[in-house]
């Protein structure tokens, strides 16, 4: 479905700055979703729909949490870090088997990591098999620098340095399915964007299970027209099941969708530089990290950035072909330093141009081109806006050295995430609130825009305004 924006194409009046009633009540109700989020070692997404925990949501929420409470910022990093497989993998859930298994689908039941895989989680703990985008490292060293001393008092970094080097290590090792120097994804639940139209082609070869052989939960909680199809989930049910049935084990799967997409490239190799950082701060060597971040990002511009597009592409290794979709994952490697300048010029202009709108047409850049074929803005990752997402382009335009761009979207961001109520995600024109509310990363990532803001400083800086609590 392609929709027209709403006022004939009007650019729309910049959101202003929150005023100070409106940042203590931002303040007040983030602390309320999450510490209600919080399960007494971790954070879920939400109460109904997420009851688990989810590994690219804990890098933001962590992200977030520091402002009121950096001790629990890092219990929830070293609570999923505790899931880590022996591989070195980080499993996209870690399941509370205090949940009942109807609660989510798929559910332990369906992953049985434990029994199944050799290089499993650690004994007594339910995980899925596959991962999401490694945000962890980067989020460990923001974390680390809102309270420095309390997190060398409790070895913080120290415990989890091997940890991510390990975790950068599985995806350097086990998922260059290329042989082109980047981490490849294996399920359109990877790269976090699950439904983006990126997938569509590469899994049209996929054959769907049968729709009545599994249960969705996720209908319980969301529109149907906002989710994904049965279809969708048929095929990603086969696909996680042909894992699963391999022993998770990548040299022998068949891995049918196989794909290489830049927002999880960039993320590792923001992380890679932040892993350099926690190498120094705890007495090892930074320079095979910066040596890797660099040959990530050779690899990134030269197999990803398409010059007529002015974006980067997702790769469809099976096809061996580029995935001619505008997805905002092309737009994810403006938090790359040390960008060609004209590749990180053409990504501002892309992001204020037709397809994203970004500060003209829309409240808060879209998932997809708003010029797409397969355009909706309320279907999961197909067209709405993501607050994950938008705090990465802001950091991205920050440090791109755009700072009243930067600025101009992150009163966007606050705006939206107060007066949607922490949404899921937006309709990108309208602003209006899909999915359901009080969404953890939302709340967790307004709380760190609030207070760089409330600095006059960039988001990589951590003291803070925000008083915090004990945990
Ligand atoms: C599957 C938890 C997760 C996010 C993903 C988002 C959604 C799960 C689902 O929710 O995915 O992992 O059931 O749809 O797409 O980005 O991490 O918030």
């Amino acid at each position: 479905m392609t929709a027209a924006p709403p006022a004939s194409g009007e650019l729309l009046a910049p959101h202003r700055a929150l005023g100070r009633a409106e940042r203590h009540r931002l303040r007040r109700e983030a602390r309320r979703v999450l510490f209600g989020n919080w399960t007494g070692n971790s954070t879920v997404p939400s109460r109904g729909l997420y009851p688990h925990q989810w590994s690219w949501d804990s890098a933001f929420i962590a992200i977030g949490l520091r402002h009121l409470s950096p001790v629990r910022a890092q219990r929830e990093l070293e609570t999923l870090f505790g899931a880590q497989w022996a591989d070195g993998r980080m499993p996209h859930i870690v399941f509370d088997t205090g949940v009942p298994l109807d609660a989510y689908f798929p559910g332990p039941d369906f992953w049985q990591t434990s029994a199944t895989a050799q290089a499993g989680p650690p004994r007594g703990l339910e995980t899925s098999g596959i991962v999401q985008p490694p945000v962890h490292a980067l989020a460990a060293w923001l974390v680390h620098q809102a309270d420095p001393e309390a997190s060398r008092r409790r070895g913080f970094l120290a415990r989890l340095y091997p940890r991510l080097a390990s975790w950068h290590r599985y995806l350097a090792d086990r998922r260059d399915l290329g042989g082109h120097g980047l981490a490849a994804m294996v399920h359109p639940w990877e790269p976090g964007m699950d439904n983006s139209p990126c997938w569509d082609g590469p899994l049209a070869r996929v054959e769907p299970v049968a729709a009545d052989s599994f249960r969705r939960a996720d209908l319980a909680h969301g529109t149907a027209a906002d989710r994904p199809t049965d279809l969708d989930y048929g095929r990603y049910v086969r696909l996680a099941a042909e894992y699963r049935d391999h022993g998770y084990r990548d040299a022998d799967a068949p891995h049918p969708f196989a794909v290489e997409d830049p927002s999880v490239n960039a993320l590792l190799i923001v992380s890679e530089r932040a892993l350099a950082r926690i190498a120094a701060a705890t007495g090892a060597d930074p320079a095979p990290h910066l040596a890797r971040a660099e040959a990530l990002t050779d690899a990134l511009v030269k197999c990803l950035w398409n010059p007529e597009a002015g974006l980067f592409l997702c790769n469809d290794l099976r096809a061996d072909a580029p995935v001619r979709e505008f997805s905002v994952a092309g737009l994810v490697p403006l938090i790359v330093p040390g960008l060609p300048e004209e590749v990180a010029a053409a990504l501002v202009r892309t992001a204020e141009g037709p397809h994203f709108g970004l500060g003209g047409t829309v409240r808060l850049a879209p998932s997809y081109a708003l010029t797409g074929h397969a355009f909706d803005p309320s279907r999961y990752w197909r067209g709405p806006a993501w607050f994950n997402v938008n705090w990465l382009l802001e950091r991205g335009l920050r440090q791109q050295g755009e700072t009243g761009r930067a600025d101009a979207l992150r009163a966007e961001v606050l705006g939206a995430a107060v007066d949607s109520g922490f949404a899921e995600y937006l309709d990108p024109y309208t602003g209006e609130a899909r999915g359901i509310r009080d969404f953890s990363w939302t709340a967790a990532l307004a709380l760190d825009l609030l207070a760089s803001a409330e600095e006059g400083t960039t988001a990589t800086s951590c003291t803070t305004a925000i008083p915090r609590e004990t945990p």
